[in-house]
């Protein structure tokens, strides 16, 4: 049967510090919606990289006594390291100072230009180099002589200088009937009000080039001019696909992308000026932009420059990769702006990880183990309590594809633990301990019930835990070709009789 395709991509990253925790849960977030696409059967790519061109690299470089090249060979090499450190499934690093991403950037120029969208003019005002992003005078305060944007908090600076501008004044109307007709283009919805708010109350004309600095692609046929480094940055989402080589299997099976990831701080990037691109070139824009929160240390953006930052390496370290992107897909919502904190990490792999997933795996093996010498017999017709249980599963599985298609991670990974939770419940309420002399049967029923539960549950959170979730489908004898969702129709996963491994202690609780 031939795979439906989904095209996934995380923001490419500046390589202008560490990666802190706010890039490790933007990337997670995609990985998690590319493995759980891919185990529904689909032909997933799944892109990430690093955003090495513009003045906010370049000055890095120069703080860091270093050609802008070298400086970013270095950084980019550690975000590269941090997609192994995350275990991201991604198929592709793009780069945006390869040769593939320059093709495609001179190309989508040289369309604006045909198609008239491009003039020459002169831009006069503020800049933020820390956002690579350009503000209009409302926009602005004035903090101790010092002008800050309302919309980040970022400095910013007073540009004049000759520039390219695109006509994005002329993209409005078409951007709004866009918008109408993709009514879940940008999503969470009260996103999507954000951004046709900002777009029905005026769209000025977007400056695409700088002439103050050199580190860019270049105009083409004009040396004094940088593309813009957030044209350049966006592309990188059609180089990855071989653009401008059309034909190309990547292409052809990827574009228009599924689903671009990204915080809310660049939603204006991709909901508006990307989409203006792609309309202007003749190219069909993305099906979906995913916009989450921000990870807040207090009540703060996590972020460098602010010092608050939770080092996602040390946690790694400390409580393991898997719990670390447990927490953050549960306990950040993720619409909005989520606190985190060692504490609520803590208690987040204790109650949903050690106490109930782990200990539900870890009693029924080791019941199994000790009881059945690792062999059960599935022979007797469902009871009624089994029934009862059996249909509270079902309608908690019901809506999980749908969750998850809408990016309601949060609503998904509830249901599923509820599922979790029931489970031991099951056990608790059946006993089985009790029949082990005087009812085998049906003490094998329960317990294969029970198994068939953790095999299916263990699929579902395969996305989130991969490592975890493997030992328990490994023990279970389920190959990574049958971790999938067929389940899902109404099948069950293991067969009647049933031999199962070991299992290790899965998660350590922590006191
Ligand atoms: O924006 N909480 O790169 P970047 C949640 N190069 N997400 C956060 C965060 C926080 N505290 N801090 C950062 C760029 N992020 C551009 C992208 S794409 C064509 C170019 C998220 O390294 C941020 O919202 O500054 C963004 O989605 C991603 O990390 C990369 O941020």
């Amino acid at each position: 049967m031939k795979k439906d395709n989904f095209f996934i991509t995380t923001p490419i990253y500046y390589p202008s510090g560490v990666p802190h925790m706010g890039h490790a849960y933007s990337s997670i977030l995609a990985d998690v919606f590319a493995r759980f696409k891919r185990i529904d059967n689909f032909n997933v790519c799944f892109l990430t990289g690093t955003d090495e061109h513009g003045l906010k690299i370049q000055k890095a470089a120069e703080r860091n006594n270093l050609e802008p090249s070298v400086y970013c060979e270095k950084i980019s090499k550690v975000f590269r390291e941090l997609t192994t450190t995350l275990n991201l499934s991604n198929d592709d690093f793009i780069r945006t100072t390869e040769k593939r991403h320059s093709k495609a950037v001179n190309e989508l120029w040289n369309r604006l230009v045909e198609s008239g969208d491009i003039y020459l003019s002169k831009y006069k005002g503020w800049y933020s180099v820390s956002d690579e992003a350009y503000y209009n005078s409302d926009e602005i305060v004035e903090k101790d002589g010092k002008k800050f944007s309302t919309f980040s908090g970022s400095q910013v600076e007073w540009v004049e200088e000759e520039s390219f501008f695109f006509k994005l004044s002329s993209w409005e109307k078409k951007l709004l009937e866009f918008y109408e007709q993709n009514d879940k283009f940008i999503l969470p919805i009260s996103r999507r009000n954000e951004v046709i708010n900002f777009v029905k109350s005026g769209l000025k004309d977007l400056s695409v080039s700088r002439t103050s600095f050199t580190w860019g692609i270049k105009v083409p046929n004009n040396d004094k001019h940088i593309i813009y480094v957030w044209l350049d940055a966006l592309t990188n989402y059609l180089s990855a696909l071989n653009f401008p080589n059309t034909n190309h299997e990547l292409y052809k099976n990827f574009w228009p992308a599924s689903l671009h990831v990204i915080g809310k701080d660049i939603l204006r990037f991709h909901a508006i000026y990307w989409p203006a691109f792609l309309l202007a070139a003749n190219i069909a824009p993305p099906i979906r932009v995913f916009s989450h929160g921000w990870i807040l240390s207090g009540d703060e953006k996590m972020s460098k420059s602010k010092g608050n930052i939770l080092n996602p390496l040390e946690i790694i370290d400390t409580y393991g990769i898997d719990e670390l992107r447990y927490y953050l897909m549960k306990e950040v919502s993720h619409g909005s702006d989520g606190s985190i904190s060692l504490k609520n990490l803590e208690e987040c792999i204790n109650s949903d990880l050690a106490n109930n997933y782990g200990n539900l795996c870890q009693r029924v093996f080791s019941f199994i183990k000790n009881n059945c010498e690792s062999k059960i017999i599935k022979t007797l017709n469902i009871s009624y309590a089994d029934k009862k249980f059996i249909e509270q599963v079902n309608l908690l599985t019901k809506n999980l594809k749908h969750d998850m298609n809408n990016q309601d991670l949060n609503k998904y990974i509830k249901s599923v633990i509820n599922i979790s939770f029931l489970t031991n419940k099951y056990i608790n309420d059946e006993e089985p301990w009790k029949l082990k002399n005087n009812n085998k049967e049906k003490m094998n029923n329960i317990l294969h019930i029970a198994i068939e539960q953790i095999a299916k549950i263990s699929i579902l959170l395969n996305p989130i835990i991969p490592k975890k979730t493997l030992k328990v489908l490994n023990a279970l004898k389920i190959d990574k070709k049958s971790v999938n969702l067929d389940f899902l129709n109404k099948k069950n996963i293991l067969s009647k009789t049933l031999t199962i491994g070991d299992l290790d202690i899965l998660f350590k609780k922590i006191s």
